[in-house]
C-alpha cells in the first residue's frame, strides 16, 4: 500500500466505495488524514463498516470542516451532471481530485524521478499497460502494474528508485488529477467513448491530452486526427515525441506496424532515410492484428525510453500472454484454434478480431449495441458461419442475411458444440472458433468476463473430451 500523506491531520471527504474508494480510504488513513467516507448505495456503505472503515453521512455532514473531496472515477464530475458531492465541495471551496493525484503527490514527496509510466487512449490501454509491465519484469526491473487496469494506485508499493510504476489511466481518473506527470506518458488513440461523462468529443479528447502534456517524454499514436492535431501541439510546446502507427509511416522517428513487425524511418542526412526493423511480431502470438501492431509500438517505444534494450523488448513480445477475454487463444483441436474474444462488447471491438483471422466460426451475440453488427459487412467474407446467442439473435440474422451462413443457437454451450463441429469438418488450414460477440453480455452473464470463462470452460472441456485416447 501507498500511504497518502498529503492530507495529514486534516480532514477530507471521500465518495464512492468501490473498490478504488476503499483502498483510498485506508492508503489516507495510513498516511495521518480523517476521513468521512460515503457512497450512494447501502450495501458499498455496509462494505465499507463492515471493513472497519470511518463511514460519515455527507448528505448532512459540515462541508466547512474538509480540506478536500476525494471521488472516486466512477462518479460524475461534470456530465450528464456534477454529482450531488461535487456541488458541495464547489460551494465549499475545496478542491476535488482522485486517487491517482494522491499518487503522484506522493511521488513527489517520496521520489520525484522514479519511473512513472502512464497509459491512457480510447483502445488498447489494458492491453499496452499489461504488455509494458511484462516486459519490464521480464528483463528485471521492481514493476508496479494497476490503475483502471484493476488494482487501484493505492494498493500498489509506494513510488521508490529502481521501482517503475505502470499505471492505466482512464479518462475519468485523469480528470481527477490535476498534477499527472508521467515520466513517460503514452496516449494511444481518441475515438468516441464516454461522451456521456465528458458532454463531447472535443472535451473527452482533451482530457485525453492532459496526460502526454504533463509528460517528461511522450509515446503518441498518430492514426487519428485528435492525436495527430495533439503531436503538433505538443512539439510545438518543444516536448519530446516518439510518434507510434498501426500501419507503414515515413514519418521520422515514427514505430510503425508494418503487418509482420515494427519498423522505425531515421535519417541518415543529406535528406535520406532509413527504415529500420525494430521487432518481428511472427512469433508473438498475443499481439495478432494491426491494433495490437499499435499496442506493441507503443510498449517498444516506452521500454526503449526506460533503457530495456531492444533484444529483451522483442523476447517480452513473444512471451507476452495476453489479457483474459481479448483475443485469448484457449486451446487447439487439431488444426481448430478457439479464441475468446469476449471483450469485445461492440461492433468496433469485434471488427479487430475478424480483421485477425481467416475461415471464422463466429459466435455472436447479446445485448446488441446500437447499429448492430452492420458495421461488420466488408468482413463477412471472412466468415464461415456464425452462430447466433442472446437477445439480439433476430436483429443479428437479418444483417448476416444470405451473405452469411448462421443458425440460432440460443445459449453458448450450443453455439460452442457446433461452431466446434462444423470447424473440424472444414477444409480450411487454420479454422477458427471465434467468441468476439458485439454485444454486451447482460441478457446472459452477469459481465463479459463471465461469458468469456464459461466459453473457456466449454472449450476446454471440448477439447479434454474429443483428444481422449
Ligand atoms: N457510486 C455512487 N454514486 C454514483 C456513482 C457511483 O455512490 O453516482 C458508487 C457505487 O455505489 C460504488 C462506487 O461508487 O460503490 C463505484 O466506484 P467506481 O465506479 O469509481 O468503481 P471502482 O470500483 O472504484 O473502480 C474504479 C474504476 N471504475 C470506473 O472508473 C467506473 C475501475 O475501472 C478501476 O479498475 C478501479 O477503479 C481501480 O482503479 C473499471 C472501468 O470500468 C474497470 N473503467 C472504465 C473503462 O475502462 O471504460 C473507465
Ligand atoms: P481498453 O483497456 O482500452 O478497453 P483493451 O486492451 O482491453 O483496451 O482491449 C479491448 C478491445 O479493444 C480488444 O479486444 C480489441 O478488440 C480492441 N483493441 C485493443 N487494442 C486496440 C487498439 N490499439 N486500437 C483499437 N482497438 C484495440
Amino acid at each position: 500500500m501507498t500511504p497518502a500523506t498529503s492530507f495529514r491531520e486534516r480532514t477530507v471527504a471521500l465518495f464512492g466505495l468501490g473498490g478504488s474508494g476503499l483502498a483510498t480510504v485506508r492508503a489516507l488513513v495510513a498516511g495521518g488524514a480523517t476521513v468521512a467516507a460515503w457512497d450512494d448505495g447501502e450495501a458499498s456503505r455496509q462494505r465499507a463498516i463492515a471493513q472497519g472503515l470511518p463511514v460519515v453521512d455527507l448528505v448532512t455532514a459540515d462541508w466547512s470542516r474538509f480540506a478536500a473531496l476525494i471521488l472516486s472515477p466512477g462518479v460524475p464530475l461534470t456530465h450528464p451532471s456534477p454529482h450531488w458531492t461535487v456541488g458541495k465541495a464547489k460551494a465549499a471551496g475545496i478542491e476535488i481530485i482522485g486517487d491517482v493525484e494522491l499518487f503522484c503527490r506522493e511521488r513527489a514527496r517520496l521520489a520525484p524521478d522514479a519511473h512513472f509510466v502512464a497509459i491512457t487512449g480510447s483502445n488498447g490501454k489494458s492491453t499496452t499497460t499489461a504488455l509494458i509491465a511484462h516486459i519490464l519484469r521480464q528483463a528485471g526491473l521492481d514493476v508496479q502494474l494497476g490503475g483502471n487496469i484493476g488494482t487501484p494506485v493505492l494498493d500498489l508499493e509506494p513510488p521508490a528508485y529502481g521501482r517503475v510504476h505502470v499505471i492505466e489511466c482512464s479518462s475519468f481518473q485523469i480528470d481527477l488529477t490535476p498534477s499527472l506527470n508521467p515520466d513517460v506518458g503514452v496516449l494511444l488513440n481518441v475515438t468516441p467513448d464516454h461522451i456521456d461523462r465528458h458532454g463531447t468529443l472535443g472535451n473527452y479528447a482533451a482530457v485525453k491530452e492532459r496526460l502526454v502534456a504533463g509528460a517528461d517524454h511522450v509515446v503518441l499514436g498518430v492514426d487519428d486526427e485528435h492525436c495527430r492535431a495533439m503531436f503538433r501541439r505538443l512539439l510545438a510546446a518543444g516536448k519530446t515525441v516518439t510518434p507510434i502507427s498501426n500501419r507503414p509511416s515515413d514519418l521520422l522517428g515514427c514505430t510503425h506496424y508494418t503487418g509482420l513487425g515494427l519498423h522505425r524511418s531515421i535519417a541518415l542526412g543529406a535528406g535520406r532515410r532509413l527504415v529500420e526493423p525494430l521487432a518481428s511480431l511472427a512469433q508473438a502470438h498475443a499481439l495478432r492484428g494491426a491494433h495490437n501492431g499499435q499496442n506493441a509500438a507503443a510498449a517498444f517505444s516506452a521500454c526503449e525510453r526506460l533503457g530495456v534494450n531492444h533484444g529483451a523488448i522483442c523476447a517480452g513480445f513473444d512471451s507476452f500472454p495476453g489479457l483474459a477475454h481479448r483475443m485469448e487463444e484457449i486451446v487447439r483441436i487439431g488444426p481448430v484454434l478457439f479464441i475468446n474474444d469476449s471483450k469485445a462488447t461492440n461492433a468496433d471491438a469485434a471488427e479487430k478480431a475478424l480483421l485477425s483471422f481467416d475461415d471464422v466460426f463466429w459466435i455472436i451475440g447479446g445485448k446488441a449495441k446500437d447499429g448492430g453488427i452492420e458495421s461488420l459487412r466488408p468482413l463477412f467474407s471472412k466468415v464461415r458461419k456464425a452462430y447466433l446467442i442472446g437477445a439480439s439473435s433476430d436483429d443479428f440474422a437479418r444483417t448476416l442475411g444470405h451473405a452469411v451462413p448462421h443458425e440460432y443457437c440460443g445459449a453458448l454451450d450450443i453455439a460452442t458444440e457446433r461452431a466446434a463441429r462444423d470447424a473440424l469438418a472444414c477444409d480450411a488450414p487454420e479454422p477458427v472458433v471465434l467468441l468476439s460477440p458485439a454485444c454486451a453480455s447482460y441478457d446472459q452473464f452477469a459481465n463479459f468476463e463471465a461469458r468469456g470463462n464459461a466459453f473457456r470452460e466449454l472449450a476446454s472441456a471440448l477439447a479434454a473430451r474429443l483428444q481422449q485416447p
